[in-house]
């Protein structure tokens, strides 16, 4: 018989693959999918998986709808990706920020303790938990100072997580995930809107690329590779809480050099500096010390960030020619 997952954000970059990487593993994958107006399976349309994953309507703010999903499904595994997770956005709505990350993963896990405590957890902690770094690499260890309303969120989310494994024996972990880009990356995010950006401006539909902080430094990997940490922690016969991460950090700047290069372009001839886009705090730099997922789970990143970026200018100019 096979395992049922139920993933919330299934329509989300991280969804996308994960939902991809746990149909090849045979599972029947559920997805929690909230409505909105307009369609939002594009992502899972483009990776050719739209119609072999299931939908049950629900939402994160809406503890009912939860539980209602997890007695219907019966999941042995929930993946809570769903959140918002723009870290501009989370400024101009906390609340909602707060009532999707936090108290969402705090809904999901009443349902299991209720419903099915047999069920295995998975969230989706972040580094911007980090934010004002304590120590040059960050660790399981290192002590949290979240910087942005997202930050503070995903510190409930997290801690509740952690609190219910210890209050409540629940198998329940939190991967404190590094940024992970892909083609499918949302299009406001930087590594997106300058691959983006690389693929018109070298076919000639947009002549400047406007950011902000270029100074900012990420340890960016890639997503394909980092949903399969997601899936090995809860394979784990005691859950426990990981770092996933490459251990190499970048600036925005030199990110945006890869891209340009890619297409035989300079970013020096077409990236104007915008204030509109500096956060009222910024968490100027982040790099990951992946140690345990690499010697717990036996996980290691496959892909560097040139061929990253690469792969999404790629992907971005295929997209725009077909416009
Ligand atoms: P994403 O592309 O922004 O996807 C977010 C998903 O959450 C979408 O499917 C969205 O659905 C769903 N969602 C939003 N509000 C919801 C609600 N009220 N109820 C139910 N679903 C809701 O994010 P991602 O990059 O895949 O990231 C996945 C998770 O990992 C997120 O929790 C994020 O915070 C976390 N994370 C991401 C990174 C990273 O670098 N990507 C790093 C660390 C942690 P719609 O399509 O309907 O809007
Ligand atoms: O910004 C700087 C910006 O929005 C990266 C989310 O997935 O990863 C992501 O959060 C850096 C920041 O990602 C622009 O100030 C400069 O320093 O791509 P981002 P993020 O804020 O790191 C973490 C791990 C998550 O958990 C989040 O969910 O780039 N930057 N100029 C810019 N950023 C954007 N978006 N746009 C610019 O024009």
């Amino acid at each position: 018989m096979s395992k049922v997952a139920l993933v919330t954000g299934i329509t989300g970059q991280d969804g996308c693959y994960l939902a991809d990487l746990l149909l090849k593993k045979d599972y029947r994958v559920v997805g929690l999918v909230a409505r909105r107006s307009s369609d939002t399976f594009w992502r899972l349309r483009e990776m050719g998986i739209a119609d072999k994953v299931e939908v049950v309507h629900g939402d994160l703010t809406d503890g009912s709808s939860i539980a209602r999903a997890v007695r219907a499904t019966s999941p042995h595994e929930i993946y809570n990706l769903g959140a918002q997770s723009f870290v501009g956005t989370s400024w101009d709505q906390p609340v909602l920020t707060a009532e999707v990350g936090g108290l969402g993963a705090l809904h999901i896990l009443e349902a299991i303790r209720q419903l099915s405590p047999t069920t295995r957890f998975y969230q989706a902690s972040t580094s911007e938990m980090f934010g004002l770094i304590q120590t040059e690499r960050q660790n399981e260890k290192t002590p949290f100072y979240p910087r942005s309303p997202y930050g503070v969120d995903k510190l409930y989310g997290h801690w509740i997580t952690v609190n219910y494994r210890e209050s409540f024996g629940l198998h329940a972990s939190s991967g404190i995930l590094f940024n992970h880009e892909s083609p499918m990356r949302g299009i406001e995010f930087v590594t997106r809107k300058v691959t983006d950006a690389v693929a018109r401006i070298k076919l000639g539909k947009q002549k400047e690329l406007r950011l902000g902080n270029i100074d900012a430094k990420r340890d960016w990997g890639f997503a394909g590779d980092y949903v399969e940490a997601m899936w090995l922690m809860l394979q784990q016969g005691v859950a426990d809480d990981y770092v996933v991460a490459t251990g190499r950090t970048t600036t925005v700047r030199d990110m945006c050099r890869i891209a340009f290069e890619h297409v035989g372009l300079s970013h020096e001839d077409h990236v104007v500096i915008d204030p509109k886009f500096y956060r009222p705090a910024e968490v100027e730099t982040l790099l990951g010390d992946a140690t345990k997922a690499r010697e717990k789970l036996g996980w290691e990143p496959k892909t560097s960030i040139e061929e990253l970026i690469r792969m999404m200018v790629d992907a971005d100019l295929r997209r725009v020619r077909k416009e």
